[in-house]
């Protein structure tokens, strides 16, 4: 049997940055066009993360105006602890580019941004000397000092270096002293099949750098590697004294080209020093787990992995309307819609199920699975009848309807992966369908593959949520197996 590589944050959370304070590490990743922006993960073995909060969960930090496309918004941040607190640096490439923030606990509240409209480009890193001098590396690959207190800016962008000759998407690049050197890690060969990490060191931050003869030190391109895409790394060192690196990956299902679904997910892998070069070995496999879990909207909060389109859950969704359940009330029409009411997790597991009680007497809506706007399925209910729509590319249809009972009802989407049978066999099988008694009635059973990124394009993944497009709709609870 083909061995298993779990990635340890499964699920979209691409461009890990990593930072370790004491015996406890701290992960951010990107966001696009969810909100809150930038989950932070902590953890104390590398391999168990759990999330702690959201660094960009208010308007004052983050803006995602109704025009931001899918995979628009929060790019690939990079966190750093640094004399006593945590730094964070990121861009909205939808409204304003770069910012930072800073937090004494990286769980939050996070400051209101240092705006760095003077730092041009994507994926921009932190690093300070000796001297206290900050410097902002960013994709292409170039850098300046700045003052992080203010986001003033001290010369031009310098290019620094730009990988393998020939080699496309220079970018994600982070800046480490070690030793007797400073490094220069980046990723190139673009985020998709071609995907690398490569690395350079020189004696100063600002270079000049020579790259490491044994470049590319990880790619997974032209191999059978069952994780593919791997590049966007940072490196950490461990309490022991050992070092790793967290890395994106992307698990391709099905038949030829091989279709990823849950976006671009988050990995681990050992670094050992050869000759002052890191070498990195094959993925360490995170924890395979099995579970379930239940939000019942008891209590006003929602969890942290909650997300929504374009502004905050709060905006989205109410515990207060009816004690314990989560009211949705509509605004857009249909999914298709960039202002549409949906609230959603993640995701993470190739075999899945989302289940939750729907009360739609007073609307229309239901669960959907969501690459983007373009790319989704939901099981919608109104009253009188439910139905399975499919939005694929410009093509929307009705697949099936059926009479609904008057009173809540029990919705249910079942993702289960696919063996390839052919050359076009898809990822996964997605069921979608009414539930009673623990039995789930599919009114439709359809492939995965138009759900996944290989056909949609973009940097995210699939979302599970809630939605709902005419009225108010109630949601009691809301499960997800795994
Ligand atoms: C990110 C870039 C990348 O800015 O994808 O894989 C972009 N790497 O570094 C969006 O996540």
């Amino acid at each position: 049997m083909e061995e298993q590589y779990c990635p340890v944050i499964p699920g979209f959370h691409p461009d890990p940055s990593i930072c370790r304070v004491g015996e406890d590490y701290y992960l951010v990743c990107s966001s696009f066009e969810y909100f809150p922006g930038v989950p932070v993960f902590h953890s104390r073995d590398l391999l168990h993360w759990t999330q702690i909060g959201n660094a960009l969960d208010r308007p004052s930090q983050l803006r995602l105006p109704l025009d931001t496309p899918s995979s628009g918004g929060i790019y690939a941040p990079t966190l750093r602890h640094h004399d006593g607190r945590f730094w964070l640096i990121v861009t909205n490439v939808s409204d304003g580019g770069n910012l930072l923030c800073t937090a004494t606990d990286p769980a939050g509240p996070w400051s209101d941004p240092v705006r760095l409209p003077d730092v041009p480009g994507i994926d921009p890193d932190l690093a300070w000397d000796a001297d206290g001098a900050c410097w902002c590396t960013v994709a292409g690959v170039h850098q300046v000092r700045i003052d992080p207190h203010t986001g003033e800016v001290f010369g031009p962008p310098r290019q620094l270096w730009s990988g393998a000759p020939g080699a496309k998407a220079p970018e994600a690049p982070h800046l480490y002293q070690i030793g007797d050197y400073w490094y220069l890690l980046i990723a190139e060969g673009g985020t998709e099949r071609g995907h690398g990490v490569s690395i350079a060191r020189g004696p100063a931050p600002s270079g000049p750098f020579e790259p490491c003869p044994a470049n590319p030190i990880l790619t997974h391109r032209s191999t059978d590697h069952p994780v593919q895409n791997t590049g966007h790394a940072d490196l950490v060192q461990a309490q022991d004294g050992s070092w790793w690196l967290v890395l994106l990956g992307v698990r391709p299902g099905g038949g030829t080209p091989g279709w990823h679904v849950l976006g671009r997910e988050t990995f681990l892998a050992p670094v050992t020093w050869t000759d002052g070069w890191p070498v990195v070995g094959d993925l360490v496999s995170g924890p395979e787990v099995t579970g379930s879990h239940r939000d019942d909207f008891e209590h006003g909060e929602l969890s942290p992995c909650w997300i929504s389109l374009r502004d905050r859950p709060t905006e989205h969704c109410t515990t207060k309307d009816r004690p314990g359940w989560l009211t949705l009330r509509a605004r857009g029409v249909s999914l298709n819609q960039p202002d549409v009411v949906f609230v959603g997790r993640r995701q993470q597991h190739p075999a899945c199920q989302a289940r939750a009680l729907v009360d739609v007497s007073t609307g229309r809506g239901g669960l959907a699975v969501r690459l983007d706007e373009e790319h989704h399925y939901e099981i919608e209910a109104a009253t009188g009848e439910v139905r399975v729509i499919a939005r694929i590319g410009p093509l929307r249809s009705i697949v099936a309807s059926q009479p609904l009972p008057a009173g809540p009802v029990v919705l249910a989407i079942e993702i289960a992966p696919r063996a390839a049978r052919d050359a076009r066999t898809g990822p996964d099988t997605i069921r979608l369908g009414v539930e009673s008694d623990g039995v789930l009635t599919a009114l439709a059973e359809l492939d995965g593959k138009y759900l996944s990124t290989e056909v949609a394009g973009g940097f995210t993944g699939r979302v599970l949520g809630m939605y709902a497009t005419a009225g108010t709709v109630h949601f009691d609870w809301f499960d997800y197996d795994f």
